[in-house]
């Protein structure tokens, strides 16, 4: 009996200095826990809420599936949320604005152009704490940070999920740039329809000679043989979606270009994900790599049978080209990327998209998104419509960091663009990446690249005023 008292006191004890903590699955994240405001006690609410599963409005809302798919987040002072159009809006309202982004001119319609791009996220709830970081690092990365932002999910995001990134991209640490994010920037969540990202539901629409139990089977055998992910179904709908789908959603609608972000990465240089696009491109990377063989055993001769097949321009062709014709397994690092929406909506870019998925290659081997993009960027691109991003840019295990150091100081870097860990040892046959430059790494693309698209850049004059 007694023990059974001290028992349970013992556990009133913890239940209620759990209770005190609400925050304690954030510890991360410490500009968080460090303050106690009305805040806070909105966002414990709702993660009670969430956690004794009382509905709350907004999950409510997300939950329609059939007719709702997804919540704009619009702070009450969101000029687009209040008056529908920038020429709408007051002009003592928009000087203010354009006396902060000098790069506008005065011009409304650099204006409207600034806000066709987005910030697009991919990602689950158990990722917060991850995309936390990246988030409050963008902030103080980006040199005007005031881009929309569109997170999607095949489930719906949790309210708490919405209050907390939303609060830290719109509350910037000076007071006159909180002001101008809460007037510009729309932050949406989107939910991604089941059939869309999952066709195995419908297998025998999606594609008849797929057999679910066949599949399942083949990929016991593939996780077995170290296949990355080959046991996973999710990701590889995560890859098909990343290929084929995430610009049909409706909340990408009214966007012209998109930049890719993913929980965990860290940006190690000053950059502008769009003010830095030059007028052509089409599609921008910032780290190539070698694709893993084993994912794509038939990819390369399934596209060199796509009966339109033309690649766009000899020149890029050479990028991808191994010897033997083969595919040199080379494509680009689709976690960071700058994609025109024009581009991955046109019919060239579907189509082979699309003759690439009726191959079944997504579900029966593992092809991941970054080949499949690189594909399509050699299928129907020009070397001038691709542009390499020279940024810092971790997301582990790999990074990107400027070769020279004038672009690292204008950028105020904080990498290295050498690995520091073997700086010491000397490259060998076993080791051939030891002391070698990023970039230049036996398993990264990027010399091909400079080799066969655009060449090797350093300092860019228009960058000057962007950074300085
Ligand atoms: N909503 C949702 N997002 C996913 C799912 N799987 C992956 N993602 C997101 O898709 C992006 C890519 O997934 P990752 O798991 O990071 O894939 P990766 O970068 O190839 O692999 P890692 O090296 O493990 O990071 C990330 O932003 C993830 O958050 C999923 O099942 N549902
Ligand atoms: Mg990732």
């Amino acid at each position: 009996m007694l023990i059974w008292l001290a028992l349970s006191c013992f556990l009133c004890v913890f239940i209620e200095a759990r209770k005190l903590t609400p925050f304690d699955l954030d510890t991360s994240c410490e500009t968080f826990t460090n303050h106690n405001t009305d805040y806070e006690q909105t966002l414990y609410k709702l993660w009670e809420a969430h956690s004794e599963r009382i509905n709350h409005p907004l999950m409510l809302n997300l939950q329609k599936l059939d007719k709702f798919y997804g919540y704009v987040h619009a702070d009450e002072e969101n000029l687009l949320h209040k008056y529908n159009s920038f020429d709408n809006v007051s002009s003592t309202i928009l000087n203010d604005i354009y006396a902060e982004l000098p790069f506008l001119n005065n011009n409304i319609d650099n204006l409207k152009k600034y806000k066709e791009n987005a910030i697009y996220i991919l990602i689950r709830n158990y990722e917060l704490d991850d995309i936390c970081e990246t988030i409050l690092n963008y902030v103080n990365r980006v040199v005007y940070p005031y881009y929309d932002f569109v997170f999607l999910n095949d489930k719906a995001f949790d309210p708490y999920f919405i209050e907390k990134t939303s609060h830290y991209i719109l509350n910037r640490i000076n007071k006159g740039s909180e002001r101008l994010a809460k007037q510009l920037i729309r932050i949406s969540y989107g939910l991604i329809n089941n059939d869309i990202w999952d066709p195995l539901q419908n297998i025998d629409e999606y594609n008849p000679s797929l057999n679910l139990t066949r599949l399942k089977e083949n990929w016991e055998q593939q996780e077995k043989d170290n296949v990355l992910y080959g046991g996973s179904r999710s990701y590889r709908n995560m890859c098909r979606y990343q290929s084929l789908g995430f610009y049909k959603h409706p909340l990408l609608n009214d966007y012209k270009y998109t930049m890719r972000m993913e929980p965990g990465v860290k940006y190690t240089c000053d950059f502008d994900p769009f003010l830095e696009l030059r007028e052509n491109t089409k599609y921008a990377f910032t780290i190539a790599l070698l694709e893993y063989e084993n994912t794509i055993p038939t990819l390369f001769d399934t596209y060199k049978e796509y009966p339109f097949l033309k690649y766009k321009q000899a020149e890029l062709f050479k990028f991808i080209q191994g010897s033997d014709d083969g595919y040199n397994r080379c494509h680009f690092w689709t976690n960071f990327e700058i994609i025109s929406l024009d581009w991955v909506r046109s019919v060239e870019y579907n189509n082979l998209m699309d003759y690439l998925d009726q191959k079944g290659g997504f579900y029966l081997e593992r092809w991941g998104d970054a080949p499949l993009r690189t594909l399509a960027v050699v299928e129907t691109l020009n070397v001038n419509e691709v542009q390499w991003y020279d940024i810092g840019y971790f997301h582990n295990p790999f990074s990107s960091c400027p070769g020279s150091y004038e672009v690292r100081k204008l950028r105020k870097c904080c990498c290295d663009a050498w690995d520091p860990e073997n700086m010491d040892k000397i490259p060998n046959e076993d080791a051939p990446n030891y002391n070698v430059p990023l970039g230049l790494q036996d398993f990264s693309c990027l010399k091909e690249w400079w080799k066969f698209g655009e060449g090797k850049h350093f300092l860019f004059k228009d960058y000057d005023n962007l950074f300085t």
